[in-house]
This record gives structure tokens, sequence and C-alpha cells, in this order.
């Protein structure tokens, strides 16, 4: 069978560009085993051709109702795969899946039956929601930054906004590119419709979350962008930590050059 990325070039960047984040989440040791999921709306790139596939899988239950997911398309990692293989493979370690007009159930379409992600009820809630918002985030991906899990064993970190401080005073850039800061999720168990639904809740006001001793899970226009959010931030984690190894405590940007660089580039507060 022909992969349905042949002769669709916009879709095809988009699912490569999956790809290459998932090559980076390896690289960078956030992705061991099968850790880690990415999930992409691909509605935008779905043509009448694609509406006519027909399934190739039983319909699978999501377990709960999602109307905004109505004729909806998404990419999604396999379960059990591993991301150093869909960076090589993305439709052999993933599939392209069609939300059913009951909007409970979902049946994959190509290029393989690879089952998605036990995790894909979650990230699909969460795409319900943000479609629900209005908002033009399309890409979800959920990773294992070592430094910045690291930073969620100490309980002075999981007080509101204390990590997002810390973070963004390690190097000016931080707060430039992820305005919106961290969430703090308190320890759920994984996969439980109870860490979901706190997800969908900090999404209200962060654009990346921190799951208590476990990950990440971010939002954006398309996975790359979704990838250097987390990316930044693990970065200032990193920085952090480098002066703690060095033996000392980091300064940190004083609030003052933190106002002045919040002004400067126009940044919410
Ligand atoms: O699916 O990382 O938390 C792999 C995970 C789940
Ligand atoms: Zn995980």
């Amino acid at each position: 069978m022909e992969s349905i990325l042949k002769n669709r070039p916009a879709l095809e960047h988009a699912v490569w560009q999956a790809a290459e984040v998932a090559g980076y989440l390896w690289q960078k040791g956030w992705a061991e085993r099968n850790g880690g999921n990415i999930t992409l709306n691909i509605t935008e790139y779905v043509d009448d051709e694609i509406r006519a596939l027909p399934a190739i899988s039983e319909p699978i239950a999501i377990g709960m109702h999602l109307p905004m997911l109505k004729g909806c398309y998404f990419y999604c990692k396999g379960t059990q795969k591993r991301m150093r293989d869909l960076a090589r493979w993305p439709m052999d370690n993933g599939s392209i899946i069609r939300i059913l007009d009951d909007c409970e159930h979902y049946e994959i379409i190509a290029d393989n039956p690879v089952m998605p992600t036990s995790e894909a009820p979650a990230h699909l809630s969460v795409h319900n929601y943000l479609l629900e918002k209005g908002s033009p985030c399309r890409a979800s991906l959920h990773t294992h930054p070592i430094e910045l899990i690291a930073l969620t064993h100490n309980k002075a970190f999981l007080e509101k906004d204390v990590a997002t401080r810390t973070l963004w005073s390690m190097i000016p850039e931080t707060k430039a590119f992820c305005p919106r800061g961290l969430g703090i999720i308190p320890y759920e168990l994984p996969g439980s419709v109870m860490l979901a639904e706190a997800t969908i809740r900090e999404l209200d006001d962060y654009d990346v979350v921190m799951w208590e001793k476990h990950g990440v899970f971010a939002v954006d226009v398309d996975i790359m962008s979704a990838f250097d959010q987390v990316d930044v931030l693990n970065k200032s984690a990193l920085i952090y930590v480098a002066a703690k190894s060095m033996g000392f405590e980091p300064d940190g940007m004083s609030d003052e050059q933190m106002a002045e660089m919040t002004r400067a580039f126009n940044l919410p507060k």
C-alpha cells in the first residue's frame, strides 16, 4: 500500500517534523524505552480522498465524549513504540486515526494498523479542549526532560510559579520564548483521567505543564514549537544544576532585570 504521505507535502512535513522531534528527544535522553508521546491534529491537511479511506482497524473506544473532535484526524505515536524508532520510521511507529461521528470512537486509517498510545484518550481530550477555546495549538508533546523532572523532587519547586521564576531568571531568553512559564501538577497516576483533567485545567494558564516526578506536557502550534518550549525550560534547569554543582546557589536575574526584559519584549507579566 502507498503511504498516505505520498503527494501530500504539507501532511508529510507535519509527520516528518514529529520524526525530527522524536530524534531530538532520544538524543537528549528524554525518551528512554517507549517514554513520551506525540499527537498532531492534522485535520487541516485532510482531503476528500483521505476522508474516503476505509478503516484498517475496528472502532476503538476513547472512553469519553469529545464533541469538538467530530471529523478530526490525528497522527499518534503507537503504543509501546520508541521515539528513536519513530525518528526514522514515523509511519511504522505511529498511525493516522479518524474520530468517528459519535465522538466516542476512532479508527485507524493509515499507513498500518499501529495501535495508538494508551495515553491517546488524554491527548485527545486536550485537543478537544484546545479546539473548544479556539486555540491555534495543534500539537501535543509528552516527554521526560531529566533536569526539569529532578526539580520536582524538591517540594519548594512545587509551589505555584516558584520553578517558573527560577527558570526564567537563569537566562533572559527563557521568559521570551516560554512567556507563560511552567505549570505544576501534583503527582497523579500516569494515564489517569485525573491527570488529564488537571492538565487541561493548567493549560488555561500555561503552555507547558509539569507532571510531578514524571515529565512535561506541552502544546503549541506545531510539534517543533512545543519541543522548543520544553528545550528552553530544560536549558534553564541545566544552568541551575551547573551552578549548584559548582557549589553555589545561582543569583538569577534581578527583579529589575526581569521587569526590564518583560517591558522590552512586550511579554505578559
Ligand atoms: O507513553 O511516557 O507516561 C509513554 C509515557 C507515559
Ligand atoms: Zn511519561
